[in-house]
């Protein structure tokens, strides 16, 4: 029987809640319902908390996944459909949900698992400029894996439009010696080279900035880092796209939260739905957009 322990604890302005168990330990902030931390038992931490990471409000933290919701990115770059959703001028990167306070719904034990449950409120009507009804979730359950589940239902009467993401910062030993399998084949966006569509030749591996976003992702993609003898296995459900990012040198010298040698360390997959996966709601409707992080000795 897995025993679990949960700690709230303040990391400058953000209420945290740091969870155990003997196979894990998790942080999470009460900001964004963001995970910031997450490292299992005789392993180097699995999700990235950057050194220089701020922990304020209303600005998500460099670390673990931010949820990006109810547009990824850029809203300009995104489909019509999601654009007219928002009447405001100023479109914040990555959409609303990531930076403001989501209420915890409750901790609670099932089975192996602790299951921690998220709401934001707000986005049922009192979004800034948003004003649609949509009922969001985010499940996070800690087991022998960890499970995250981001659910949103159209609770409103007209049909709903957004793209999102689970953007995952994961810690490697050193992004130059890493590489992605399961992206072999795949179309991607080239966002870095006036987001041409290309084609994927062999694993992804890093030699410079990297900021693409892949079509028709599988299931299941990993990391493999063979420094730390490791595979970290991402298993999506809800999504058939995927984000791959690594800001290199340059980039990580313009982030004030990232050191400068901090890209090194980190890399984040982002499990999405983005450009042409889309999720359209219709009254009524509900989807969720999961993903099971799990790792295993190489
Ligand atoms: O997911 C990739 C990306 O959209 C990059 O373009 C990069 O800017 C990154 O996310 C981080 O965005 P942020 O707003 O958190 O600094």
């Amino acid at each position: 029987m897995a025993t679990f322990q949960v700690v709230t604890e303040q990391h400058g302005e953000l209420n945290c809640w740091r969870i155990s168990s003997d196979r894990a330990e998790l942080l999470i902030a009460q900001q964004g319902a963001q995970i910031l931390s997450y490292q299992r038992v005789g392993e180097p931490p699995l999700l990235w908390l950057s050194d220089q990471a701020i922990f304020g409000r209303g600005k998500s933290v460099r670390a673990g996944v931010p949820v990006c919701w109810p547009w990824f990115g850029n809203l300009q770059r995104n489909p019509q459909a999601v654009q007219a959703m928002y009447n405001g001028a100023q479109a914040p990167a990555h959409g609303l949900a990531r930076a403001r306070d989501w209420q915890l719904l409750g901790i609670e034990e099932v089975g192996q698992q602790l299951q921690i449950e998220f709401a934001l409120p707000e986005a049922q009507g009192q979004l800034p400029d948003w004003p649609h009804s949509v009922e969001l979730k985010l499940m996070v359950a800690l087991g022998a894996d960890l499970k995250l589940n981001l659910t949103s239902r159209n609770v409103g009467t007209a049909p709903v439009t957004i793209s999102q993401a689970l953007h995952s910062y994961f810690a490697v030993s050193d992004v130059r010696q890493a590489q992605v399998e399961g992206v072999e084949g795949l179309s991607y966006i080239e966002t870095l080279a006036d987001w041409q569509q290309r084609q994927q030749q062999g694993p992804l591996t890093f030699t410079g900035e990297t900021d693409r976003i892949y079509l028709g992702a599988p299931q299941t993609l990993s990391i493999v880092d063979p420094h730390w003898n490791r595979r970290i296995t991402l298993t999506s459900s809800g999504s058939r796209s995927a984000v791959i990012w690594n800001p290199w040198t340059e980039r990580a010298r313009e982030l004030p939260d990232m050191a400068d040698e901090g890209w090194q360390r980190m890399l984040c997959i982002e499990t999405a739905n983005v450009w042409d996966d889309l999720v359209e709601l219709k009254p009524g409707a509900t989807h969720s957009l999961g993903v099971v992080l799990a790792s295993e000795a190489l």
